[in-house]
Formats: C-alpha cells, sequence, structure tokens
C-alpha cells in the first residue's frame, strides 16, 4: 500500500444498542436491536480508523470491550501495517482461538487499520484495493422475516420501493406448506423480474431440506442460505448436489480456512464470507482470492458499508447484504440507486459515527 506511514497511539472501544427499525425475526431468533462495538484506531499522525462488529447479543459487548483493550495493550507504538497486525494478533490468541466473538473484536480492529490506511492514503479502500468499480448489484435484506403470510406482500413492495431489485424472505417454518405460502404471497406481489433469495437460518437436517426442494423448485429463487447446520459440511454436500437452485452459506465461516474447507467439500454452490467472522478486511481479501481460485461467486453478509468496498476489489463478487442496522450511529448511509449500491468515493471504508447518536445509545 503506497500510504504515508501510522503509528498507533491508541485503541479504543465503545459498544451501542443501535434501535432497528425492522426487527428481524429468523428460524433461530429475532434481531431487535443491533450490538455495535465501535472501535477508533488513533495514530500519532492525527488520523482515526473506524471499525465495528455486529455481536448479535448485547452480553456479548462488554467481552469484545475487553478483548479490544488486550489489543490495545499489544498494538501501542507499532505502525499500522494490517495484514501483519492481523497475523501478529492471531498469532498471539493462537491457545483460546480467534474464532467466535474474540475474532469479531480481531476484525473490526483490522478495519480500523484498513480505514485509517485508505484515509492516510486519501483514497476510498475499494481504490486503495485496486478497484475502480462504482456500484455493486444490493439486495434488501432487512425484513421479509419469518411471521405470518400477511403482511409480506405489502413490505416485499415497500423494501422494493427503497429503490432495490433484489429482496431476501426468510423460510424454515415446521409446516413446509405455510412456507410455500409465505413464498408465493412474495411472489405474487412483486415484480416479475424481481431476484428473491431465501434463508432458512440453518432450520432443517439434510433429509427434511431434500424433501422440501422439488416444491421450491418453481420460484426461480437466486439462492438458498443456509438450510442445514452451517458446521455439517458432508450434509451440505448432500444438499448442493441435490439441489437445482444455488444452495448458499458462509456467514458462519469462522476464517478463510474454513471456507476453502467448504469449498473443497462442494458444501455450497455460492459464498458469503460475514466480515467480522472471516477476519475483517485482511481475512476477506483471503476468502476471495480462495473463491476465485476456485471460480466461485461469492456476496457479503451484513456491513454494507465496508463490504460494498470489498465486493467492488473481489473477483467473483456477486450480492452486497443490505441492513440499515449500523445506520443510526454513522453520519453517512449507504446509497442504493436502481438496485446498486454506490460505492462512496470519499477516503476510507465508509464508516463515520455519529457522535451525538453514539452517546444516545451507548451501553454504559
Ligand atoms: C441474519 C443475519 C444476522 C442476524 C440474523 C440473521 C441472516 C442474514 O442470516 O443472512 O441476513
Ligand atoms: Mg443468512
Amino acid at each position: 500500500m503506497n500510504s504515508p506511514q501510522l503509528t498507533i497511539r491508541a485503541v479504543t472501544a465503545r459498544a451501542v444498542n443501535a434501535p432497528v427499525e425492522l426487527p428481524l425475526t429468523t428460524s433461530r431468533g429475532t434481531v431487535s436491536i443491533a450490538p455495535l462495538v465501535l472501535v477508533d484506531l488513533e495514530t500519532e499522525e492525527g488520523i482515526t480508523g473506524h471499525g465495528y462488529a455486529f455481536c448479535y447479543m448485547d452480553l456479548a459487548a462488554p467481552f469484545l470491550l475487553t478483548v479490544v483493550q488486550r489489543i490495545d495493550e499489544m498494538v501501542r507504538g507499532e505502525t499500522v501495517d494490517p495484514k501483519s497486525l492481523y497475523h501478529m494478533l492471531r498469532s498471539r490468541f493462537t491457545l483460546i482461538g480467534s474464532e467466535g466473538s474474540l475474532g469479531m473484536a480481531l476484525s473490526a480492529f483490522d478495519i480500523a487499520c484498513w480505514d485509517a490506511c485508505a484515509k492516510a492514503a486519501g483514497l476510498p479502500l475499494a481504490k486503495v484495493l485496486g478497484s475502480d468499480r462504482k456500484t455493486i448489484p444490493a439486495y434488501n435484506s432487512k425484513g421479509l422475516s419469518l411471521k405470518p403470510q400477511e403482511g409480506l406482500a405489502d413490505e416485499a413492495k415497500s423494501l422494493l420501493a427503497e429503490g432495490f431489485k433484489a429482496i431476501k424472505l426468510r423460510l424454515g417454518r415446521d409446516d413446509p406448506q405455510a412456507d410455500l405460502a409465505a413464498a408465493q404471497a412474495v411472489l405474487n406481489a412483486v415484480p416479475d423480474d424481481t431476484v428473491i433469495m431465501v434463508d432458512y437460518n440453518q432450520a432443517l437436517d439434510p433429509d427434511e431440506m431434500m424433501a422440501r426442494l422439488p416444491a421450491l423448485e418453481a420460484f426461480n429463487f437466486t439462492w438458498i442460505e443456509e438450510p442445514i447446520r452451517h458446521d455439517d459440511f458432508q450434509g451440505s454436500a448432500r444438499v448442493t448436489a441435490a439441489s437445482n437452485i444455488p444452495i448458499q452459506t458462509g456467514e458462519n465461516f469462522n476464517s478463510p480456512e474454513v471456507m476453502a474447507a467448504a469449498i473443497e467439500m462442494k458444501a455450497c454452490h455460492y459464498a458469503m464470507p460475514d466480515l467480522c467472522r472471516i477476519g475483517g478486511v485482511s481475512g476477506w481479501l483471503e476468502a476471495a482470492d480462495i473463491a476465485a481460485a476456485a471460480n466461485m461467486s461469492i456476496s457479503s453478509h451484513l456491513y454494507p458499508e465496508v463490504s460494498a468496498h470489498l465486493l467492488a476489489a473481489t473477483p467473483t463478487c456477486h450480492y452486497l447484504e443490505y441492513v440499515d442496522w449500523a445506520e443510526p450511529i454513522l453520519k453517512i448511509s449507504t446509497r442504493i440507486k436502481n438496485g446498486e449500491a454506490i460505492i462512496p468515493d470519499t477516503p476510507g471504508a465508509g464508516l463515520e459515527w455519529d457522535e451525538v447518536a453514539v452517546e444516545q445509545y451507548q451501553i454504559r
């Protein structure tokens, strides 16, 4: 990276419970607030990098804050060289492991490192990574919860009215007929060329999923996401081989190596790494190389602000997942036009805190 060298002065973090306008119910629980851990990387040169992690449940936030404190102790005075810090920190946490909540804190720190470097270079992160792309196809993932089918049709229309041509519907009810009725209600309500993804959030076992596949084929879904346990690669490989609709997984890949193993086992047709599970920007870049070598399309999971930059630089870029969960505490929201997310041309990774809102929603 061709940017002035930066030295770490301090790494700090705050946790917020950001309000979620449209609570999301999946087969495995509801997101009704967004617990976010915001990381600030201060440098001696006066540039501050930002990163954040969505930690799913606010009970995890104090732990992430503690991990960031430890990171601070380990990196003060170091040069902001994101990839070498990524490897150094993973190595320092080898005994406990960098999966789960600990990895989320490491990832949020990694994002802040890349943000600081991009700001020092005076370039948007996408450009730092060598991309001139201006837009990325995006789908609106905010709604279409697992709920009674009444209301789904209107919600699908209003999600598209925000500028999208693609939406994601949650499935995985005990009664497969109820899932089909929900899908039909959405299909009847939207224009014929609407792209529809469906997400089971690991609701079924492989045999149940295979039994449900034939009835789903009529719907022309763009993908079926996480139909079964995310870590059952053998089961996933059976479902993937049996499905005429592409199988999508990846939001629970805890490292690029796990993604490589899933691809090796043919456990999915598409992959959608999550920025803070895969290892931040540094982890994403490794995952993007693995996907490119396997010629596999990859999409993002959450974090639309930073993911837009990353997908721009991803050879097998597929779809950006759009949710608005961080928007209450951000100065600038992701802009969507004609079904595409616009990559900001301002320096950095696209994260600036609205300090008044951060103060309002901070968990103390
Ligand atoms: C999801 C993401 C985050 C929390 C709950 C559910 C979902 C998705 O699986 O892919 O958007
Ligand atoms: Mg999902």
